[in-house]
């Protein structure tokens, strides 16, 4: 193993809390993940990224600042990152998917808040995460109203940009929405100290799309019954996608889905073809929140979708390529990103029929709607979400949860008695 304290100490880490940190993080993963059967060997390399989560990444990354290149922090899926790395930027989704850093943020925040929020807050004000520690600024966006107030108070410990995301999508807001791509372009070059020419944007353009394909056919895997991936791993390949290197990643699950293919014709899964398929909707799952799914997989059930930030939203929808022009490029990611189906947008109503075409489609016995405490728009979406699944004939359950695990128990027996409900 890599001695890396030095370069943590560089980074201005708090190395005692630091420490305390990973080694949560690693018996917690130990337990969920390397205790799994037959999970297919192509997931050697995830387990390897995440052994070297603060380790290798992070030297690459420094490496990169080394060479003159910027590191850029992110929180959501409407920042581009074909934007970030035609600029020469590396881009990473900032954790925030821990109790560990959440007391640490209710000292400045309100307690009554998305703990999505407060964990990265906390990671930041903790000095335990090397990713914000690395990142040269941060991109922020109007999202839902604790993210847009949030920012403000994230730019007195780190610079941060904020993009206004529109909360419709009228000719009007895909106007605004495109005005806000092409500034952003203009502060990246800005940053960065580049030019981005048209056939960079191009180059980045087809290397996002082949990652977001990659991903997708992870997901075509699941729709086969026996189920060759568990829905644990998925999660864990879809969270991953936010700070390795793209190229890398790219090849490694497109390597790892032939595995899945060849399983798919052998008849070779995970659980057993009669296990209830579960299809999880709802707010994303910032690494490391497994908790949902380490649920319903303990209890007879198995994950095979989620309509989420960290599935389906992340990889639906690639953007146009061949566009002549940077300003056609730059209207073709304006137009990719404003399909997301993000709760936060009024009316949503093509998020809902998603969710039952992907019933559908990955062929789930029932739904597990899954909200952040305190996110409201996750919340109120969901009575229209239910609506329409009932008037499909399709069993739900709404999960309204935090990271901690005051409530395991009390999920572990509504998990278990959905699941009970979905197989008669
Ligand atoms: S595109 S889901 S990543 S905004 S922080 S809205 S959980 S109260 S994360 Fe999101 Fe972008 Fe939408 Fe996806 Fe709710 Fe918490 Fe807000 Fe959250």
């Amino acid at each position: 193993m890599t001695d890396y304290t030095e370069m943590w100490k560089g980074l201005g880490l708090n190395l005692d809390k630091h420490e305390q940190l990973l080694n949560a993080l690693g018996t917690i993963y130990a337990d969920i993940y390397l205790s799994q059967k037959d999970r297919p060997q192509g997931m050697g390399y995830f387990d390897f990224v995440m052994s070297e989560v603060h380790g290798l990444r992070i030297r690459e990354l420094l490496d990169h600042k080394e060479k003159g290149g910027k590191v850029v922090g992110t929180f959501c899926l409407y920042v581009p990152d074909e934007i970030i790395l035609a600029a020469g930027g590396v881009s990473v989704g900032l954790c925030g998917g821990a109790q560990f850093s959440v007391p640490d943020a209710e000292t400045v925040l309100p307690r009554n808040l998305c703990p999505l929020i407060k964990s990265f807050f906390g990671f930041k004000l903790s000095l335990v995460c090397p990713y914000f520690e690395a990142a040269d600024f941060v991109v922020g966006e109007t999202t839902c109203d604790g993210k847009k107030k949030v920012w403000e108070l994230l730019d007195n410990y780190l610079p941060t940009y904020v993009m206004e995301i529109p909360q419709m999508k009228r000719g009007i807001d895909k106007n605004l929405w495109f005005q806000e791509i092409k500034a952003f372009a203009e502060k990246m070059e800005k940053e960065a100290g580049v030019k981005i020419t048209p056939e960079i944007l191009e180059e980045k353009i087809k290397l996002v799309n082949k990652k977001r394909k990659a991903i997708g056919r992870v997901f075509e895997a699941r729709k086969a019954t026996p189920v060759p991936i568990s829905g644990k791993d998925a999660l864990l390949i879809a969270q991953i996608a936010f700070y390795d290197d793209p190229e890398r990643f790219t090849a490694k699950v497109n390597e790892l889905c032939e595995e899945l293919e060849e399983r798919i014709i052998e008849e070779k899964g995970v659980v057993d073809r009669s296990t209830p398929r579960i299809l999880v909707a709802g707010c994303p799952m910032a690494i490391p929140n497994w908790k949902l799914h380490h649920v319903v997989e303990n209890s007879g059930g198995v994950v095979v979708c989620e309509e989420s930030c960290v599935g389906t939203r992340y990889f639906t929808n690639t953007v146009e390529e061949g566009c002549p022009t940077t300003e056609g490029k730059l209207r073709a990611i304006a137009e990719r990103y404003l399909k997301i189906n993000c709760s936060c947008f009024t009316p949503n109503d093509e998020r809902i029929e998603q969710i039952i075409q992907y019933c559908k489609d990955y062929n789930a016995a029932g739904v597990i709607h899954y909200t952040l405490q305190f996110c409201h728009t996750y919340k109120l979406e969901f009575v229209r979400v239910r609506e329409a699944l009932d008037k499909a004939g399709i069993p739900v359950l709404e999960i309204e949860t935090d990271y901690s695990e005051g409530d395991a128990g009390q999920l572990k027996t509504r998990v278990e008695a959905f699941i009970e409900q979905i197989s008669m």
